[in-house]
């Protein structure tokens, strides 16, 4: 059945444009509608130059419980779904989107992630939960893998062993822990995390899009180079960099002892 209620909600104040996955009832769980949704607000944000920092949240109590498992054994009647196409078609391209994402983007995590709606939330560059929040591998509990990214999100964040236990024991963890890890940036109370995932953005909005982009893909990047490699593409990086108008910006803000105005994007 068709859901009358649009399945993003999108709204912009200042610079930072937010998307609230928007089916509680299923904990946003998503359904092929809501990846098409998602990558429609998705494109309308990349494509909009007052759009400087984009934060994802979920409606009602839960961010989001990952694939919605009623579509996926429905189409197939749960006896042999065909996961492949799935992620081919939809998370696959949604990973790759939030990676290459012209702003920074932060996840608000308002309840439990579940499955890849954790790896949803981990593909943010900063990520904030409320303190009851929870973050669970379900993947293990019916038979899959972490995907989405999650395996190679996990042991990127909280090391190897922790990114095992995660994921095989499947197990709720709670936001306070997860910060305490380091998979995410930090937890604060339920009544304050719209407010700080705002100021957050607010806060990054501001900076230099277009550098912090490229700190975001240098880093990724350097993951699969040696130091000498590292240092050659920073090399190359930033002389790019040097060059566009938010660095001459930065400096001459920086000897004229005034706040900076930054314009480039990613
Ligand atoms: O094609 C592919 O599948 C490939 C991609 C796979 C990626 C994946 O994400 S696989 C992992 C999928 N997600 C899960 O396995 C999580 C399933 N959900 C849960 O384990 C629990 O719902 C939670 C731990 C997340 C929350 O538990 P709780 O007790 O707070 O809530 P609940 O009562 O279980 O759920 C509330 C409602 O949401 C409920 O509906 P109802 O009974 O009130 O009508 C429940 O069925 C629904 N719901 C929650 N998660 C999903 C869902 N409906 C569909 N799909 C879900 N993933």
């Amino acid at each position: 059945m068709a859901e009358a209620e649009p399945l993003v909600l999108s709204q912009q104040t200042r610079g930072v444009r937010t998307l609230t996955l928007n089916r509680p009832l299923a904990l946003n769980s998503f359904t092929a509608a809501l990846h098409g949704a998602l990558r429609a607000a998705l494109d309308a944000a990349a494509g909009d130059e007052s759009v400087r920092c984009v934060v994802f949240t979920g409606a009602g109590r839960g961010f989001c419980a990952g694939q919605d498992l009623a579509e996926a054994a429905g189409a197939q009647d749960g006896s042999n779904l065909e996961l492949g196409n799935v992620l081919e078609k939809h998370y696959r391209p949604l990973i790759r989107t939030m990676n290459q994402f012209p702003t920074p983007l932060v996840a608000a995590v308002n309840g439990v992630a579940a499955g890849a709606g954790v790896s949803f939330a981990l593909a943010c560059d900063v990520v904030i939960a409320a303190r009851s929040a929870s973050f669970l591998q379900a993947f293990a509990k019916i038979g899959l893998i972490p995907d989405a990214g999650g395996t190679w999100l996990l042991p990127r964040l909280v090391g190897r062993g922790r990114a095992l236990r995660l994921a095989m024991l499947a197990e709720k963890l709670p936001a306070p822990e997860a910060e305490r890890m380091g998979l995410i940036w930090r937890c604060v109370d339920d009544d304050a995390l719209a407010a700080e995932a705002q100021a957050t953005a607010e806060r990054l909005a501001a900076l230099p899009t277009a550098a912090l982009v490229a700190t975001r893909q240098a880093m990724d990047a350097a993951d699969r180079m040696s130091l000498d490699e590292a240092t050659a593409n920073e090399t190359r990086v930033q002389s790019a960099l040097g060059t566009a108008h938010d660095c001459r910006e930065g400096v001459a803000a920086f000897l004229a002892k005034r706040a900076p105005v930054f314009k480039d994007r990613g």
